[in-house]
């Protein structure tokens, strides 16, 4: 009680209310330098303890700096490798695998079904070149009269239920291992938003970060932070990644806030439509630390093309680290998270810039204050500004 206290006094002492509408997670200081001073202080919500008030109080400006407020650990995250992951400029053919399912799928696309599809166009294109030259009518000046002739029939029925029999049995074998997921040792809640993508951890406290794309050099203004090699390639890159840990299967719970979006990540075999109020499901199990991108994949409106999505995969004593440095904590674990060990939530200057928003209709849930997975896929989540300037 005594928190909802600081919050309200602080709350009154004049934050504005768009340093309350987009708040990212702790640990994110190690970003903070893209915090120009002067636009939003950094705030500190003194919630990773649940308080009942606190989360159902929309008050602009909940997020309040509570003094003595310990640093959470930095977190240092991973350049991306070259052609990993990611486009590779006049390539063909599907990205690189890495995932099982990711890997069975491509074996069933590249080693049968464009074998099987170049035998039959070439045997098409044969069967052509050999009537037409033939039976052209130079060579052959009284046409022949027949109208059936019953074993080509037969042939011609029976070859492509064969051919559909045969690509129909490891199709349906790879659906059965995609929709038969192991047992999960992470869920992430994927929620896709017009036109930007937030992930929540309910098995690490329920916090939740907010991802959006990094503009290049000469897009931000002075002092913003921008993209560099070390975040990804242009357009892909984001400021919050989805952390996952290698070797473990992570169950994706899909869902979006406004219009239907597609959470797709090309090299995990993965896409699946993000629809508001429908909670869909899908998972992975990456085998190699890295990171990785996809997109956007459904048609969702003006800045679809800019809502990538970046997942690094780590270390499952790295995913620790990384979920401390969040202010959450691991399944299990002693929760680390007390009225001292608050969590910090830092305002990027890109999304104060364009947080028009009337006050008191996007003020975001604190810190570790949200509830976990709930069906309506809007819990928890605020409507967020985002930079709709591009
Ligand atoms: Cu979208």
């Amino acid at each position: 009680m005594k928190l909802i206290g600081w919050v309200l006094a602080l709350a009154a002492a004049g934050l504005t209310p768009a340093a309350a509408q987009v708040t990212q997670e702790a640990g994110a200081q190690s970003y903070a330098s893209s915090v120009t001073p002067g636009t939003a202080a950094p705030a500190v919500a003194p919630a990773a303890t649940p308080a009942p008030g606190a989360v159902t109080d929309p008050t602009p400006g909940a997020s309040a700096v509570a003094p003595g407020a310990p640093a959470a650990p930095a977190f240092e995250h991973a350049a991306p490798t070259p052609n990993i992951g990611m486009p590779i400029p006049g390539a063909m053919g599907t990205q690189e695998q890495f995932t099982p399912i990711g890997r069975e799928g491509a074996a069933f696309h590249n080693n049968w079904l464009l074998l099987l599809c170049a035998a039959i166009s070439l045997f098409v294109l044969a069967l052509l070149v050999y009537t037409i030259v033939r039976y052209r009518r130079g060579a052959n000046p009284t046409p022949s009269r027949t109208s059936h002739n019953t074993f080509v029939e037969v042939v011609w029925t029976l070859v492509p239920v064969l051919i559909l029999v045969a690509i129909a049995i490891p199709s349906i074998r790879l659906i059965r291992h995609q929709y038969s997921p192991p047992p999960a040792d992470l869920t992430v809640k994927v929620i896709g938003n017009q036109w930007y993508w937030s992930y929540q951890y309910p098995d690490n406290g329920g916090f939740e970060i907010v991802s959006n794309m990094l503009k290049e050099k000469n897009e931000v203004a002075a002092g913003a932070r921008f993209r560099t090699d070390k975040d990804g390639p242009r357009l892909l890159a984001v400021d919050e990644r989805l952390v996952i840990p290698a070797g473990k299967v992570v169950k994706f719970i899909v869902t979006s806030n406004d219009v239907i979006h597609s959470f797709a990540i090309p090299s995990f075999w993965t896409k699946i439509d993000a629809n508001p109020g429908i909670l869909n499901e899908t998972w992975v199990k990456v085998d190699r630390p890295g990171v990785y991108f996809g997109q956007c994949s459904e048609l969702c409106g003006a800045r679809h093309a800019y809502m990538p999505i970046a997942v690094e995969v780590v270390t499952p004593e790295r995913f620790a680290q990384w979920v401390a440095s969040k202010g959450g904590t691991m399944p299990g674990a002693r929760p680390a998270a007390t009225p001292d060990s608050t969590a910090a939530t830092t305002v990027t200057p890109a999304a104060v810039e364009a947080a028009p928003a009337p006050a008191g209709t996007n003020a975001a849930p604190p810190t570790g204050a949200q509830p976990a997975v709930t069906g309506n896929g809007t819990a928890g989540v605020a409507n967020r500004a985002t930079d709709s300037s591009n």
